[in-house]
């Protein structure tokens, strides 16, 4: 473990209950006991990202401390995805859940199925705003956190909540 977590953990919601989606899909997450939640963020809304004509998001991140490996650990994010019903239509179009591992461990992977970093982390100010809550100290790519949100268009993306203690 590096920093008190293992994997750093995107959620995202823009049909139905969303703010409801990202809490029950923490808690599937974590209900195994072997995927550890660390912190959580606040619950952001944001304005939708690359479908543009598409409701508003709710995203959060997470971070968790877990022995599973990257792969399995992407099939877990999968199993939550299609235990709450998802059904994938199109690529960045509406849905109930998206849970995305944005980082493991210090690990750059690149197979067919898996990329972490995530790749749009840098551009997507609905992820690195509430990364920063979780993980303040994380680098992506050589750049703090904070130089990424200085170079992100962050507006309309706000939080929804008092912040969560951890
Ligand atoms: N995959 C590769 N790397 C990863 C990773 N690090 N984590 C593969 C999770 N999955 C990863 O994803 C397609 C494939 O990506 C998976 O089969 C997995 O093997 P998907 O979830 O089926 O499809 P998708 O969500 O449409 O594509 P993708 O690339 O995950 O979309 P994004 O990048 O998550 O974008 N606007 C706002 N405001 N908030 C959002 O949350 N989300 C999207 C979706 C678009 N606009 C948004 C938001
Ligand atoms: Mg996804």
């Amino acid at each position: 473990m590096t920093s008190g977590f293992d994997a750093a953990i995107g959620l995202g919601s823009n049909l139905g209950g969303k703010d409801g989606n990202i809490a029950r899909a923490i808690a599937l997450l974590t209900a195994g006991g072997d995927i550890r939640l660390v912190r959580r963020s606040r619950d952001y809304a944001s304005p939708p990202w690359g479908v543009v004509e598409q409701d508003a998001f709710v995203n959060a991140c997470i971070t968790v401390a877990t022995q599973l490996l990257p792969h399995e650990l992407l099939a877990r994010c999968q199993k939550v995805e299609s235990d709450m019903g998802r059904v994938r239509h199109k690529k960045w179009g509406p849905r109930v859940i998206d849970v995305d591992i944005l980082t493991y461990r210090n690990e750059t992977i690149e197979t067919a199925d898996l990329t972490v970093p995530h790749p749009f982390i840098a551009q997507r100010a609905f992820v690195l705003l509430p990364l920063a809550e979780v993980a303040p100290d994380l680098l992506i790519g050589g750049a703090t956190l904070g130089q990424l949100i200085g170079n992100a268009d962050v507006s309309g993306v706000h939080p929804l909540t008092a912040p969560v203690k951890s």
